[in-house]
């Protein structure tokens, strides 16, 4: 762990002095109007953390029985919130709409990856959620029962997730771009007992076939627990179909009522286990809440999108990822609002498929991640038929990023070009673990400067501190923590309380939860600015991946590969490439033999992990730069990927010769 913050970021950041009053009409009409507001939230939550809380969860939750209790923190690290109440999260995002005029407003509009349309009013979603859930009850799925979710982006992933929610089935949604190993991992961990799929999803007007992965995932054996297969057909294209274990949705589906009662379940519940990348080569399951979660998720929805009725929400984020269950699944219907889900991908048919989709659907507030604003400027400067400015964008109201720093030129060019110098850009810094946004600025209310998550949200602790849990002071470096429990944050590791005590409330930091990433304060404002992760996580695409997973990948060619190291190197559209060392059990190979051997690793990998997961950069070298006790100095391979001078100490390098041939392209 590196508790200081690249010299660069914090240049930058003192450099940065453009700065984004909200208008004063958009001040006016915001829920949390000014700052002097925010701050009063902040005291409220400071002066009486526990009522604060209360307050919130009740007027925001329906609960089936109040709680009595708000925090119970005498189990820490395993906080819980709400403990003897009941609700059920289903109810809470669907059930609270109807019998209001909500009923027939859209909860969902869907457009297809070939731009055909489907809408779902709030009543339409209620009963088709309620007739999944009595499939899945008929196939004697049960409250506690973990159920893989291995779907397109489509109403049917969601209505799975909410299906799981309203019988207290604890879902595992897995990212379609996951490989059957790295399915067949999650199965094997959670214990799942049924499986939801589809035949295939629709990319960029390809087919993708999804349910052969299913297939092979339940054939690597120690998967008996799973009894139910069921399969959405996306397309007419046939799929195998294991008699007694595979169900077409049609078939599950037929001569069940769409009338399910929502089981009332204790807020501690798990609502779900989602994988994410740690520094091992073994992903977390993080477990999180039924009513912290979908508190927050709900609260934030109206803080940080200062969410209204006539709102057309969308997040583009995959149903696979954390912003897919809090910002698609859970936050946009616990709040009752209408939102579009994408199922294809942003390039397709041309790069201007996000502006014609906002044009199209009078989209209010748009959010995505970085790394698609970047690919999109890049299309847009090489081909002006596919700029924003081609598409009427006037119905946006907020733009929001999340998932990966954003870098000031970014953030200029899309508040300028999408948002048309008037939407405020909120640059949300979150988590898997977090369960929603953290620090954010609050549209109607914060001082945007371009780069930074400007500020925690009420009632979150956030802080800069050092490795001994100390605060750093404004314009100093340090590690990120958050000193204080949250409603929605993460409970334990699935199967692993003790790596979730170790990994993220170490010893030394004084109890404060450890996020992982390093931050910088700035000296006048005390805004946060995110400087990147301090262990061993990559951030692709807005994608967390471990090294360390990848190396075991890598490593697990065992007829070929002798050792690995992976690293990252800054990239300009993904944010970080991913570049792998690689020592052969054979000799270098060099020239078009190194290329050949490398599309078979990029292949394995891919196979092993996921094509997300695939290495940019491969290098071969006759051994690996390592210190005298056989540590590989990762410091040097950052370096060497990005092509820059070592200028670091190497007296501890046993074989300082190694660099010189890694340095080489080959
Ligand atoms: C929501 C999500 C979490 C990691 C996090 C950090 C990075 C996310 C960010 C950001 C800077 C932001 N990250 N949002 N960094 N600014 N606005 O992405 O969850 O997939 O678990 O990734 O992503 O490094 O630690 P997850």
């Amino acid at each position: 762990m590196t508790a200081s913050a690249p010299a660069s970021a914090i240049e930058s950041m003192l450099v940065e002095n453009r700065v984004f009053p909200p208008a004063d009409a958009i001040v006016q009409a915001a829920r949390v109007s000014g700052m002097a507001a925010y701050a009063a939230l902040c005291a409220e939550a400071d002066g009486d953390f526990e009522g604060f809380w209360a307050r919130q969860a009740r007027s925001n939750l329906q609960w089936s029985r109040p709680f009595t209790r708000t925090l119970d923190a005498s189990n820490a690290p395993f906080f819980q919130w709400f403990a003897d109440g009941e609700l059920n999260a289903s109810a809470n995002c669907l059930d609270r709409h109807v019998g209001t005029p909500t009923e027939n407003k859209t909860a969902i509009v869907f457009e297809a990856d070939d731009g055909a349309l489907t809408r779902v009013s709030y009543r339409e979603l209620f009963a088709r959620v309620g007739q999944f859930a009595n499939a899945l009850k008929a196939h004697g799925v049960a409250k506690g029962d973990r159920v893989l979710i291995y779907m397109p982006m489509s109403i049917e992933g969601v209505v799975a997730m909410q299906a799981c929610a309203r019988i207290g089935a604890t879902h595992s949604v897995v990212f379609g771009g996951f490989s059957a190993k790295a399915v067949h991992e999650r199965i094997v961990d959670a214990g799942a007992v049924a499986v939801v799929t589809a035949n295939c999803q629709m990319r960029g007007g390809k087919e993708l076939p999804l349910k052969t992965t299913i297939d092979e995932a339940l054939a690597m054996g120690g998967c008996d627990g799973v009894r139910n297969v069921f399969v959405y057909q996306r397309t007419a294209t046939a799929c195998a179909m294991r008699a007694g274990r595979d169900k077409s949705f049609a078939e599950a589906l037929a001569g069940q009522s769409t009338d399910c009662a929502a089981l009332a379940v204790g807020a501690e519940h798990p609502l779900f286990i989602l994988y994410t990348s740690g520094s091992t080569g073994k992903p977390k399951g993080v477990q999180h809440s039924t009513g912290g979660y979908l508190l927050w998720a709900k609260m934030t929805m109206d803080w940080t999108f200062d969410l209204r009725a006539d709102d057309v929400f969308w997040c583009t984020a995959d149903i696979g990822w954390i912003t897919g269950h809090t910002y698609v699944a859970y936050g946009p219907l616990a709040a009752g609002a209408t939102q579009i889900i994408f199922e294809g991908v942003p390039t397709f048919p041309n790069a201007g498929r996000f502006w014609q989709m906002i044009e199209r659907h009078r989209c209010t507030i748009f959010y995505t991640a970085p790394t698609a604003i970047r690919s999109l400027i890049k299309a847009a400067e090489a081909d002006a038929a596919v700029h924003p400015a081609r598409s009427d964008l006037s119905s946006l109201r907020i733009l929001g990023s999340v998932g990966e720093p954003i870098n000031p030129e970014a953030w200029m060019w899309y508040h300028q070009n999408v948002g048309g110098g008037r939407c405020p850009v909120v640059d949300t810094f979150w988590q898997t673990e977090t369960g929603g946004h953290v620090i954010a600025p609050l549209p109607g209310a914060t001082p945007l400067v371009p780069g930074s998550c400007t500020l925690p949200l009420p009632g979150i602790a956030a802080a800069v501190v050092d490795e001994t849990g100390r605060d750093m002071p404004h314009g100093a470096g340090g590690i990120l923590v958050i000193k204080r429990p949250w409603p929605s944050m993460i409970r334990t590791i699935w199967n692993d309380p003790e790596r979730f005590r170790k990994s993220y409330f170490p010893e030394e930091l004084r109890g404060y939860y450890l996020a992982g990433d390093g931050a910088v304060r700035s000296v006048d404002r005390g805004y946060f600015r995110i400087t990147g992760r301090i262990d061993d996580v990559l951030n692709v695409s807005g994608h967390r991946m471990g090294t360390m997973e990848i190396e075991s990948a890598l490593v697990a060619k065992t007829d070929l590969v002798a050792e690995a190291a992976v690293v990252g190197r800054p990239d300009a559209v993904t944010g970080e490439a991913i570049c792998a060392f690689v020592v052969l059990k054979r000799a270098r190979p060099t020239g078009e033999e190194a290329g050949q051997i490398a599309n078979e690793l990029r292949n394995w990998v891919a196979k092993e992990i996921g094509p997300i997961a695939k290495p940019r950069d491969i290098r071969f070298g006759d051994n690996l730069p390592k210190t005298r006790s056989g540590k590989i100095m990762r410091r040097l391979l950052r370096s060497i990927a990005k092509g820059e001078a070592i200028t670091q100490d190497i007296s501890t390098l046993e074989n300082p010769a190694i660099l010189e041939q890694l340095s080489q392209t080959n």
